[in-house]
């Protein structure tokens, strides 16, 4: 059953009304049959945020979910594709290898079966859900070859449209759907073509044959099985809907050992939608949550002002600026793709090559009630931009000379080593995703902003952020919600033996506080809540 609360008025929601006086009439909505059951992350003790460990080893996962997910409350870990795929040479190892799977085998440059298995079962014990992208519309490249060039050693033949490893044979792929001359997707005008061509190339699975369907659900079973919490389904807009709800209704339930019975597998997909295109995200909305690519582009075009663009038109973010409903959207300030221009999104995408605006974007992200977050943690490469194109965007990870990917060294600071960029422990970053979890459910209120780009809003009476993106120093009295008493920012320091290592605010009687905020700090924000509160 899904309870929807009436939207309250602005003034109800955010003054101290007791929550039973909150909580008006509630419409209940009887999911939509099989649909929406794959809406629930299934996250622990309220937690937020997913992060994006993009092509780290499961065997620094697990570490990670111990010494640092867990204790620092993310909700979940989406893991780099588990599936065997092909091994390319030309370019050296690119990232990109593994969106080519030539099996089910669930082996990979981030480590065999049971290091995966293992990794699983350590980041459940500390309530840290695991959520595996699945490549399910395709398998590799059509120009992949013939032989054993794959992360396990599998055989397949891709000019022949042979897998013998799942088996996959030629009657399992799409071409005598596609009508175009090349088989690839010529035009995403054409839904058909969008649909039932190929993806630069990548050999486009069958989805309407039962066998496929099903062999692609025994997959998915597999990881469902070892323990994960669920999916992000890769190339969503390539599939039709009825295909994919076909293959999620065969999805067993979560494992009992870490999960409640009946607890069906989150599922969030992948479908780029700008506008413009035939096919739009809200095809995919009653399946499960869907990727909003427009909040990143746009968001990065304010915090970048660019076309006079400034933070105070931020009162209004959300699906007011076009985003699809906030239940449905799964939001990122960047992802692997478009931060090396892959993908959609763009030249505002803001990316770690731009700290400062990519702190502010991140903490604003986790700030405001709209979506469930996810937090992008990335490698350095060797970027080198010609004529607006990265010619290095394929670059893999970190990796000694036989390709394997090195393990992640994290360093005194806290930070990372060897070329990880580690952005989910970056002091604001780590710091928003609490504040994130301890605002939970609290609605936005009072909004203040200059005009210009100066702007804070409060969650409830939980939490309270100031931003200034300003030339100029921000120095203002403002109402934060917030009951009396001495609070400990959490951008510039925070809560540490009953004393702030940071800033800290008071809080007068009347919930007033007085922030400073010069523009040349190197975060130019201030965040409290009440659990940095002395
Ligand atoms: C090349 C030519 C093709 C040709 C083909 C023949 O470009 O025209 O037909 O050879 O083999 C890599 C190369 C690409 C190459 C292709 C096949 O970059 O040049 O085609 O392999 O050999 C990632 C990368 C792609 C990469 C792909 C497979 O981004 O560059 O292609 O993996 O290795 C759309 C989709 C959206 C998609 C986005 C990138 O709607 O779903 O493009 N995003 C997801 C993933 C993304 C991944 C894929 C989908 C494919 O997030 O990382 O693409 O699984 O918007
Ligand atoms: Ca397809």
């Amino acid at each position: 059953m899904y309870m929807y609360l009436f939207s309250l008025p602005e003034g109800l929601q955010c003054s101290h009304v007791p929550i039973e006086m909150k909580m008006k009439v509630c419409i209940l909505a009887v999911a939509l049959g099989l649909g929406l059951a794959h809406h629930n992350s299934h996250v622990k003790h309220g937690r937020t945020s997913i992060v994006h460990l993009f092509e780290w080893r499961w065997a620094d996962i697990a570490q990670e979910c111990e010494r640092y997910l867990g204790p620092n409350g993310y909700s979940g870990v989406q893991i780099s594709p588990p599936s065997e795929n092909i091994v390319v040479t030309k370019p050296w190892r690119p990232w990109w290898e593994r969106y080519q799977p030539v099996s089910h085998n669930l082996c990979s440059r981030s480590g065999t079966e049971q290091e995966l298995r293992d990794m699983i079962a350590r980041c459940n014990a500390v309530g840290v859900n695991i959520y595996a992208d699945a490549v399910i519309n395709h398998m590799c490249s059509n120009e992949g070859g013939e032989g054993r060039h794959s992360t396990c050693g599998s055989y397949f033949n891709a000019t022949k449209e042979e897998f013998p490893s799942v088996p996959f044979t030629a009657q399992d792929f799409n071409d005598r759907n596609c009508t175009t001359r090349s088989g690839n997707i010529e035009d995403y005008q054409d839904i058909n073509q969008v649909r039932d061509c190929r993806l630069v190339g990548l050999l486009d699975l069958a989805h309407r044959r039962e066998y496929v369907r099903g062999k692609i659900a025994d997959y998915m079973n597999a990881l469902i099985d070892m323990g994960v919490a669920g999916f992000r389904v890769d190339a969503c807009k390539h599939m039709w809907p009825e295909d994919l709800s076909a293959i999620y209704g065969r999805l067993h339930n979560l494992n009992s050992k870490w999960f409640p019975a009946g607890s069906k597998p989150f599922i969030y997909q992948e479908v780029i939608d700008l506008g413009g295109e035939p096919i739009k995200a809200c095809e995919y909305y009653e399946m499960g949550r869907v990727t909003e690519f427009k909040y990143g582009a746009r968001l990065g075009t304010v915090i970048r002002k660019w076309n006079g663009e400034k933070l105070s038109d931020l009162k209004s973010w959300g699906e007011d600026w076009g985003l699809m409903p906030s239940d449905k959207a799964l939001v990122f300030v960047d992802n692997h793709d478009n931060q090396r221009g892959h993908g959609a999104g763009g030249k505002s995408i803001l990316t770690f090559w731009e700290p400062r605006l990519y702190r502010l974007a991140t903490a604003f992200m986790l700030a405001h009630p709209y979506g469930m977050t996810r937090v992008m943690s990335s490698y350095r490469w060797n970027r080198h931009i010609v004529k607006g194109k990265d010619e290095n965007d394929w670059e893999g990870p970190p990796s000694f000379p036989d390709g394997s990917t090195k393990p992640v060294p994290v360093t005194p600071e806290g930070g990372c080593g060897d070329g990880w960029v580690c952005e989910h422990r970056w002091h604001p970053i780590k710091n928003m995703v609490i504040f994130r979890n301890v605002v939970d459910g609290e609605p936005l209120c009072n909004w203040w902003d200059n005009g210009s780009n100066q702007i804070a809003f409060g969650r409830g009476s939980r939490g309270f952020i100031v931003i200034n993106n300003d030339d100029w120093t921000l120095d203002m009295t403002l109402s934060t919600g917030l009951s009396g008493g001495t609070y400990c920012d959490v951008i510039s320091g925070q809560k540490e033996g009953g004393q702030c290592t940071g800033k800290q605010v008071t809080v007068g009687k009347d919930g007033r506080a007085h922030f400073r905020i010069s523009s040349s700090d190197s975060d130019p924000f201030v965040a409290i809540h009440t659990d940095s509160k002395l």
